[in-house]
């Protein structure tokens, strides 16, 4: 195997491997206010303690890029404009504990509500702009969100009648009725407001992730987690004051709030944030355009451009990228060595979950690479691989993903499911629910997941979810969702599904049906392979046997059926 060299360059870690030994999470707290008040609150950290700074107060913190539209703000504008959207959700009743929900698209305004709301104490729900009338229910329904900040267009989407404790509505661009004007409210605010002083254990942030049962689940993040965004922030994206920085995930997803708010921000950098529609032309525009340093993507995203041809990617000047780093997807070898050659970037591969808030397993800068492993533990973060009932596995065994409970980003429950949460765990070990191998050296390796969630282009997809969706459909009885590998995607969705009496298999009908879950639930979510079936294999006890219907897809041999119903 080759073995690609270590990050050449001056780096905030010169030493991983005796941080790893040595380091512990007390260290890292000196570096915050609250290690002398007792308090905090992470929207204070990340924003008005550099807008308090005078070396600091003018320097770009966020460059917006939509198309031709561009929009730059200081810290101190930052500061401002947050402390106006606390005011505004101050003056509607909102207080510390209240769950105040965002739908909109990445915009300036997204960044600044998102700190006006840590700022009153509340806990910030975002939602990705591309969800449909159900994923938006499913989510304000279970959060019980009290205030929701959206779009005259996105706010179609959302059915108010089944929202009883849904109480206001700010809307963007407003032109209805019955519902707050967000510019009107922004501009009566103040841009003087004290943050809520908060406990490192109060709560911060929503994530909703897809399980194998049931619907998403609601990760609940407190204030804490920002030890561990602002620790690998500097260590592993290894951000200096000076760095242009682009993390492209929408903050919808948990990297676009751990890596696409904090990280850059705790750590005092320039954050590029791009509107828009993906293209590779338009994605190499934006690093030219503001010489983005440090960037943080995908794998699906990094195949395309790959897929794109190296022509595109020769006629813009990337010179200014200095580390690349991926997430979300095993990282194929290939796109590493593709990306050596044509960026002249070796990409750096890290492993976390929304469940765990933060990077957990990496190549750091300083670490030879191995392509295809996702690296080792960071610094105060034990991993391993164990077995079923919790005991550690030797080198080169496959087994479950774990982590030792204890780092500072860990969720702090899953929103009203103490039980779920409590789920996760064997023996003080944090199962993953993903399947990976330790190597001699430290590395793991990535095997796949154990469960039956689906990650299709970085987006993880819960089969419960769009299976209930699809038997809402008036010419579907019964339905099975799988993941099926795809070169592009990872995983694309494929859907079995059995018809009621009086409808035929036909192409429009297949078409129909993923309309139908395009439009109730997300673009993403939609099978785009559909196969009518005469049954769906279930066990004895009712549950779908997805594991059967893949087998059968990708002609593997069965296993064991003594549990599937006659
Ligand atoms: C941050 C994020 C988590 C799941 C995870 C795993 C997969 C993430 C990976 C990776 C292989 C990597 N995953 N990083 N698989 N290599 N470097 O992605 O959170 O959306 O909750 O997904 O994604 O299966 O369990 P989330």
């Amino acid at each position: 195997m080759k073995m690609l060299a270590p990050l050449a360059g001056k780096h905030n870690v010169t030493d991983f491997e005796a941080l790893r030994q040595t380091f512990e999470w007390s260290q890292m707290e000196r570096d915050f206010s609250w290690f002398h008040t007792g308090k905090l609150n992470a929207a204070y950290e990340a924003i008005d303690r550099h807008a308090e700074n005078p070396a600091k107060a003018d320097q770009l913190a966020l460059i917006f890029q939509d198309g031709q539209t561009e929009e730059k703000w200081t810290f101190t504008q930052l500061k401002e404009r947050s402390n106006q959207a606390a005011n505004m959700l101050k003056s509607l009743g909102a207080a510390k504990g209240d769950r105040v929900f965002l739908f909109m698209p990445r915009c300036p305004d997204f960044y600044a509500s998102f700190f006006g709301i840590l700022k009153i104490g509340a806990v910030a729900g975002p939602l990705f702009e591309a969800f449909m009338e159900q994923a938006v229910e499913d989510r304000l329904k279970d959060s019980g969100a009290s205030i929701l900040i959206t779009t005259a267009e996105l706010l179609q989407r959302v059915n108010r009648d089944n929202l009883p404790e849904l109480k206001e509505v700010i809307v963007l661009e407003c032109e209805t009725d019955g519902v707050h004007d967000y510019t009107e409210l922004m501009d009566q605010a103040s841009t003087e407001f004290e943050p809520v002083w908060l406990d490192k254990e109060d709560g911060m942030l929503l994530h909703y992730t897809s399980g194998s049962t049931g619907k998403p689940k609601g990760v609940y993040h407190a204030h804490r987690a920002m030890i561990q965004h602002y620790a690998t922030g500097k260590w592993i994206l290894d951000l200096q004051e000076d760095d242009v920085y682009w993390c492209t995930a929408d903050p919808g997803w948990v990297t676009g709030t751990s890596y696409g708010i904090f990280g850059p921000w705790l750590n005092g950098a320039t954050n590029v944030i791009a509107g828009g529609r993906f293209t590779p032309e338009a994605w190499y525009k934006i690093i030219e355009k503001h010489k983005v340093t440090v960037w943080y993507t995908a794998p699906t995203a990094l195949r395309k451009l790959a897929a794109a041809g190296d022509e595109v990617a020769h006629s813009h000047d990337l010179s200014s990228l200095r580390h690349v780093l991926s997430v979300g997807e095993p990282l194929n070898p290939e796109i590493i060595y593709w990306a050596e050659e044509v960026y002249g970037k070796r990409i750096h591969d890290t492993w976390w979950m929304t469940e765990t808030g933060a990077m957990l397993i990496v190549n750091h800068p300083t670490l030879s690479i191995k392509p295809g492993a996702m690296g080792k533990p960071i610094p105060g973060v034990e991993a391993a691989i164990i077995d079923d009932a919790g005991n550690v596995l030797p080198a080169h065994t496959s087994g479950n993903l774990a982590v030792k409970a204890g780092w500072p980003s860990m969720m702090k429950t899953i929103w009203g499911n103490q039980e779920k949460f409590d789920s996760y765990f064997i023996n003080g070990w944090y199962v993953s629910g993903d399947s990976a191998k330790m190597d001699e050296e430290g590395y793991f390796w990535f095997e796949g997941r154990l469960d039956d969630v689906i990650n299709t282009s970085g987006k993880l997809v819960g089969p419960f979810e769009v299976e209930s969706k699809l038997i809402e459909h008036y010419a579907v009885t019964e339905a099975a969702v799988i993941g099926k590998p795809d070169e592009e995607r990872g995983e694309i969705i494929k859907a079995f599904i059995t018809l009621d009496k009086g409808h035929k298999d036909s192409m429009e009908l297949r078409e129909e049906i993923r309309q139908f879950i395009k439009k109730g639930l997300s673009a993403h979510a939609a099978p785009r392979e559909i196969e009518i079936v005469t049954s769906i294999p279930k066990t004895r006890s009712g549950k779908i046997m997805r594991r059967l219907l893949r087998a059968k897809e990708l002609g593997l041999p069965l296993g064991d059926t003594s549990t599937l119903e006659e």
